[in-house]
């Protein structure tokens, strides 16, 4: 049975947060009879989606009270006497785990982590964390990184995530928060635009405020290569091929500017770069954008003219166009349209990419990033580094530079450089692209040490497996999509000995002898230190306290001082973050991705989610529940390359890309566009998609291209029907309009002369 903390005043509801997505609905654990004791109910207070929870919100206590939770600390002996021989070929390990105590594991990772650092020196050691994780948990492992591992080379999931979103947030308006508006004002907005986001399946909980604005006759644009839940709501659906986000969204910027729609007041005293947007546009006429993209004419049109009229305007964009090798300049595009119609700092307008994991806002502002410290400072500026070097009581010469990113850590473990990494709240081997590479590269480790509620695929390559707390069990503050910081109680008892990440890493800060810098009794002590390495920052804490988060139901950042009543809606007014306060608007070149479609691979495989899954699948795959829902990832195909392949029921098809190849179920989805596959990423093994996923990186924000990649369709089981062999690909190019893609060229830079 779940035993609650002796600090909860009442024992039968205990309130929490759902670990999930970046909602981070309100919760209460509610005394039943039935094992394992509670049952979760929506939380009546929280006001971010008041009363309601999604199917995999009322499932969150499941997998933290499963017996699959790791209980004590453990090592694989075999493994790491594998490793210490000198052999490269130490995991994934069939060798069985062996239980210690925490004092021997401690002691023994601090003392190999020495060894490693004394022979390579202390940037051999990286640490790969998670946007799952407590703001105190994000900032202390940014600062062990650097104060007592003294490595530049901690990054982590969320340049999965957020990064191409952050990096244009930063270019075009000086900062990066996920939505400039808070949600309650999205049901008074006139016109949305949601390009690249999947609500319905993704945040649930947001639906409502959706479908306030359209009862309220506001009008709902969606953009995806597939009808979606979402897009069900929509008054006009885009099915957009994937990568043309920047070419649809350069005509309907033509109309704008051509028409004169644009809101020339704001634009003038708000904005830099107006000829830029309008040189880059200029081919891009209604009947350009539609040859590229096969989207009318008059779609185009009546989505310009309506956006730029409206009272009021929202565009959210998410990871749909994000994760590109092109998403930070699809993104910036989307702002651009915000922009030039004034449509932003008022009431029922605003830009937002919506935030993905529990803290995922949180977790890109306190120094998990590669380049950042915390608060948004960034580690090149001595300014900054004398800030934090103060609040550490560290001298600024000692704290490292800048690190790389999540992915390209992965290459310098791979290259020798990197020889130990600890992932905490992170599993990389199913979420990172062409993850084939990242397997081999952990393989090469000295020592790999995963702190995780579960044995997850990376933990297959671990040396060390230790047991962390999971949401329910530990205290902390999180920020949820809205920018919204917010405190979660701890309602449970860890089991076993499960540790709180936040005394973990203090411990093992101690092992290594630098536990004065680390003398936290309790979270909120955290909190406090975290609130003065801020202050003065972008994302400035400093006037947030525990007491006031309880007692307000959260606080928007940034919040200067305790007076401030923190900051709901960004750029108030036409305020931007840059230092002379004005936006900057992007001429954008619409470039190819990474990989284009040719006579081998003559399609495109995309990914993303489910709404019954998340991310690894680690927790989800635990609940019975969900499981029912989706027990195996399936191809969604469209029903004119069904035919091509000649499917039958219950076939299968190969998916094969440069990477790898896999079979998968398949589904026949009208809703898709026809040269596009889309497969979901949430689980495992041979069933990963990531397998087959494109590594190429977006050059600034090193984003992975998981949204495109080229790839052969062939029915699994053609041998029995005698349909041709592997290696023979399908017909190039499915002939089905809209866009197919041997009609698309984008011009690249230098053929454009921009
Ligand atoms: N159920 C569930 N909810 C989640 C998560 C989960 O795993 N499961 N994860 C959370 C996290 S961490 C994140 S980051 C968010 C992600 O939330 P979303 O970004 O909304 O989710 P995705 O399914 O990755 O992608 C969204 C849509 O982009 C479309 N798309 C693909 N390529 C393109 C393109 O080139 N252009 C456009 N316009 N659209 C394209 C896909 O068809 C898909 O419908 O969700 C959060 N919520
Ligand atoms: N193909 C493809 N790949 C993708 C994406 C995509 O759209 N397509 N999306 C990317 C995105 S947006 C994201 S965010 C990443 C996410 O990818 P991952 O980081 O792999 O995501 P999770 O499955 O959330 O992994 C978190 C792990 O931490 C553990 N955990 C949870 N809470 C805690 C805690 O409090 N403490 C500790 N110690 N452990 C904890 C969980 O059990 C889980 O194993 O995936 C990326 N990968
Ligand atoms: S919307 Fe997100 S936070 Fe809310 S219950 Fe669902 S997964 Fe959890
Ligand atoms: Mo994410």
């Amino acid at each position: 049975m779940a035993s609650p903390v002796a600090a909860q005043p009442n024992k039968d509801r205990l309130p929490s947060h759902c670990c999930f997505c970046s909602m981070q609905c309100g919760i209460e654990l509610v005394r039943t009879e039935k094992e394992p004791g509670f049952e979760v109910k929506p939380s009546p207070d929280f006001p971010v989606a008041t009363g309601r929870l999604c199917q995999k919100g009322f499932h969150s206590m499941t997998h933290a009270v499963h017996p699959d939770r790791l209980l004590h600390p453990q090592r694989r002996p075999s493994a790491w006497q594998a490793a210490s021989d000198g052999a490269s070929d130490t995991g994934p390990s069939s060798a069985a785990w062996e239980r210690t105590s925490w004092d021997s594991a401690l002691d023994d990772i601090a003392s190999r982590i020495r060894s490693i650092q004394d022979r390579y020196g202390p940037d051999a050691v990286s640490v790969f964390g998670g946007g799952s994780l407590t703001n105190e948990v994000c900032y202390l492992l940014g600062k062990f990184t650097r104060v007592a591992l003294k490595s530049r080379y901690i990054d982590y999931n969320g340049r999965y995530c957020m990064s191409s979103a952050a990096a244009a947030q930063n270019k075009a308006f000086g900062i990066d928060r996920g939505l400039s508006l808070p949600l309650e004002e999205l049901s008074q907005s006139r016109y949305i635009i949601l390009a690249g986001t999947n609500i319905a399946e993704c945040q649930p909980t947001m639906m409502p405020y959706l479908l306030a604005a359209k009862k309220r006759k506001a009008v709902i644009v969606t953009i995806d290569p597939r009808q979606t839940m979402t897009s069900r709501i929509a008054d006009i659906h885009v099915p957009l091929q994937p990568g043309f986000d920047s070419v649809f969204v350069s005509g309907l910027l033509h109309v704008i500017l051509n028409e004169r729609l644009y809101d020339a007041e704001f634009v003038t005293k708000h904005t830099d770069g107006i000829d830029e947007v309008r040189a880059a546009v200029h081919e891009f006429s209604p009947d350009r954008v539609s040859l590229y993209t096969g989207i009318p004419v008059e779609v185009i049109r009546t989505i310009a003219r309506g956006f730029a009229k409206a009272e009021s305007g929202v565009v959210l964009t998410a990871r749909g166009l994000e994760q590109q090798t092109n998403g930070v300049e699809h993104t910036l595009n989307y702002i651009n349209l915000c922009l030039l119609t004034g449509k932003i700092g008022k009431p029922g307008s605003g830009f937002g990419a919506v935030t993905g994991q529990a803290n995922g806002q949180g977790g890109r502002e306190h120094g998990q990033k590669a380049d950042q410290l915390p608060g948004y400072r960034m580690i090149d500026d001595p300014a900054a580094r004398e800030h934090v070097a103060r609040v550490w009581g560290i001298e600024p010469a000692s704290l490292p530079g800048k690190g790389v990113s999540a992915y390209e850590l992965f290459g310098k473990i791979d290259d020798g450089e990197i020889k130990a990494m600890i992932v905490l709240g992170s599993n990389p081997v199913v979420s990172s692209p062409n993850s084939t590479r990242v397997a081999e590269a952990l393989r090469k480790l000295e020592l790999l040490v995963v702190v995780d509620l579960f044995e997850t695929e990376t933990a297959a390559y671990a040396h060390w497996l230790l047991p962390g707390t999971s949401f329910l069990e530990a205290e902390g503050t999180l920020t949820n999509l809205e920018g919204r910081v917010f405190h979660r109680a701890q309602a449970l008892q860890p089991p076993g000995e499960a540790m709180p990440d936040f005394k973990l890493i203090c411990t093992l800060a101690d092992r290594l002898g630098r536990g004065k810098y680390f003398r936290f009794d309790s979270p909120e002590a955290v909190f406090d230190e975290l609130r003065r390495a801020t202050a003065g920052g972008k994302a400035d804490y400093s006037g947030i306290t525990y007491e006031r988060l309880i007692a307000e139901q959260g606080v928007f950042w940034p919040c200067p001082s305790e007076g401030h009543p923190g900051t709901p809606r960004m750029f108030e007014d036409g305020a931007f973050a840059h230092p002379d306060g004005r936006a900057q608007l992007h001429g954008i070149t619409p470039q190819k991705p990474a990989e284009t479609t040719d006579a081998q691979y003559p399609y495109i495989l995309t990914t993303g989610r489910l709404g019954s899954h998340y991310l690894s699948g680690t927790q989800t795959r635990r609940t019975d529940a969900l499981m029912k829902k989706a027990a195996a990832p399936v191809a969604e195909l469209h029903p004119s390359l069904a035919e091509k392949l000649r499917l039958r029921f219950g076939d299968k098809v190969r998916l094969t890309t440069r990477r790898g190849s896999l079979v998968f179920d398949v589904k026949i989805a009208q809703e898709i566009h026809p040269t596009t596959i889309f497969v979901p990423f949430h689980w495992g093994g041979s069933l990963s998609v990531n397998r087959l996923t494109n590594d190429a990186l977006h050059p600034i924000s090193r984003m992975p291209e998981f949204k495109i990649c080229a790839v052969r369709v062939e029915r699994a089981d053609r041998e029995l029907y005698g349909a041709g062999t592997e290696e023979k690909a399908p017909d190039t190019g499915v002939t089905v309009q809209p866009a197919a893609n041997e009609k698309v060229r984008l011009r690249t830079a230098s053929e454009s002369g921009i």
